[in-house]
Parts: C-alpha cells; structure tokens; sequence
C-alpha cells in the first residue's frame, strides 16, 4: 500500500471505530504528506461516515455510536478549517450557510463551509435548526449572495421549500442552493431553488456559476 492510501485508510477506520485520537494523528499526518483537504475528507473522513450510515442503517450500531463518530470527524474537521480557509485571501463573496429548521445534522454542512471558505468565500455559518426568517436576516446583515441549507431527514425537506418561499414572500435578491442526503436535483426543481449539488466539493462551482448571475 502507499503511503497515501494508508493514510487513507487510516482515516477511514479512525471514524468507523470512533477513535478521536486516531482520527487527528491521522489527519496530522495526511496534512505532512501533502494530501488536499478536499480529499482527507472525501476519500478518507467521509468513507468512514457512509459505512457507519450504512451499519446504523442496517442496525449493526446505534445512536450513540453514531454520536460518537460524529464526534471524531468532528474533532479531525476542526484541524481542517483552518487549513482550508487559508486558500483565496481576495473574498469572491459571501454566503450563508445552516442546517434547516427541524434539522440537527451538522457535519456535511460544516464540510461544505469548510470548502466555500477554502474557495475564498466568507461564509456565516448559522449552525443547525435555523429558520427560514433567520437565513434571510443574516443575508440581509452580511450582504450576502448566496443562502445554503442543508437537510439530512425526508421530514425536513418541506424545511428547505419553506427557506425558498419566504425569499420570494419578502422579494429578497438571494440565491437559493440545497443539498444533503435526501435531498436531490429534481427537489430543488421542484422547489424553484437554484441550485443544487450532491457534494461539497460541487457546492463551490455551484456557488462560482452564481457570482454575478
Ligand atoms: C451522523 C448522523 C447523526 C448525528 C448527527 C451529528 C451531527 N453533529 O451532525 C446524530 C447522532 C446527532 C443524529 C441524530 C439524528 N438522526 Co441521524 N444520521 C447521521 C448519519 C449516520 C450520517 C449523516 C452524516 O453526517 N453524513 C456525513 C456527511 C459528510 O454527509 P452528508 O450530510 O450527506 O453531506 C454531504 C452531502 O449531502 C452534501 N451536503 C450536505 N449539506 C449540504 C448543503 C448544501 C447547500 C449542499 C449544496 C450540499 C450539502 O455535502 C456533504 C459532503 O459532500 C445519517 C445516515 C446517512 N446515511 O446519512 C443519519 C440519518 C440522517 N439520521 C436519521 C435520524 C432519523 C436521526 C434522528 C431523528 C434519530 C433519533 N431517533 O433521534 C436524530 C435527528 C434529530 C433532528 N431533529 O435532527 C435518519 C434520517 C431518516 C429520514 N427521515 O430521512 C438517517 C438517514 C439514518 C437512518 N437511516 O435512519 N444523526
């Protein structure tokens, strides 16, 4: 194996076993061996969230398993940030970014901060459950461009078209871009929002084709 895929590797299995301490050596070590960010978390990090998705899926682990990895890509995302935010020192502009209402699942959305800010945009992170009235505010107090919710449960993605209509209700100028598991193109057709990826890395060219649009 290389060196690389065995970081890999590594971070992969530091989330499936939920081991914190392995999960930032790891990360340390990838970040040494000059592995992108992007890819720490897409091929590493992220592959082992999708296998502890698919085993709660399957009822081989539970909630507090699940909390327990959350935590460990949470502790490696935060060596990530910083990282990632040192890309663009030009703003391209800004966006604001949560969780819906209704909707505490945080880490893709906190990925998908991470890549707008190391593509060189400012990006206010509203955290998880937060109204469409809030998305707008804080658009309003940040002139921003862009307003990104996140939604992980079928329940709250009436959460995301409630963000849409009230952007058109009060005439706001912002684009809207949704994303999240259950989430998907012909939602956000449906919906009439602007965008939508199944990524975060794909977020940034979203959000790239809607500068100036
Ligand atoms: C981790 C997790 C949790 C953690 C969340 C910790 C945290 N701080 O975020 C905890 C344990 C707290 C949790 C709680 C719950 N969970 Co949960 N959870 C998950 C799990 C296993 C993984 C989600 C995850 O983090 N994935 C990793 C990230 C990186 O991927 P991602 O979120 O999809 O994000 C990527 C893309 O979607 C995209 N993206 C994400 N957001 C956005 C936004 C924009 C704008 C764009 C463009 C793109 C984008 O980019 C990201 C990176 O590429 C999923 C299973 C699954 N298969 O998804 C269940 C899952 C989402 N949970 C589920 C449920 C039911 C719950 C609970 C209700 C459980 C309970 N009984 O209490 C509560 C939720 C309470 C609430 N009100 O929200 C269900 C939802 C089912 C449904 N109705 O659709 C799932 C699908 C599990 C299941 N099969 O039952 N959960």
């Amino acid at each position: 194996m290389t060196d690389r895929s065995e970081i890999l590797e590594e971070l992969k299995t530091s989330i499936e076993t939920w081991d914190v301490q392995k999960a930032v050596d790891a990360t340390n070590r990838a970040l040494e061996a000059g592995i992108e960010p992007k890819d720490i978390v897409n091929d590493g990090l992220g592959k082992g969230m999708e296998d502890i998705g698919k085993r709660f899926d399957a009822a081989e682990i539970f909630l507090p398993q699940v909390v327990a990895a959350s935590k460990t890509m949470e502790a490696a995302l935060k060596i990530l940030g910083p990282v990632m935010s040192a890309g663009d020192s030009a703003m391209k502009g800004t966006v604001v970014m949560g969780t819906v209402e209704g909707d505490i699942h945080e880490i893709g959305k906190n990925v998908c901060c991470a890549m707008l800010r190391g593509a060189g945009y400012n990006v206010i992170d509203m955290g998880c459950d937060v109204t469409a009235q809030d998305f707008v505010d804080a658009a309003d107090d940040n002139d921003a461009f862009v307003i990104g919710g996140s939604a992980l449960m079928t329940t709250t993605l009436e959460a995301q078209r409630e963000v849409v209509d009230y952007v058109k209700e009060t005439e706001s100028p912002y684009k809207t871009v949704f994303g999240g598991a259950p989430c998907s193109r012909a939602w956000c057709e449906q919906i009439g929002a602007d965008g939508y990826s199944e990524t975060a890395a794909d977020l940034v060219s979203l959000v790239d084709s809607l500068r100036g649009a």
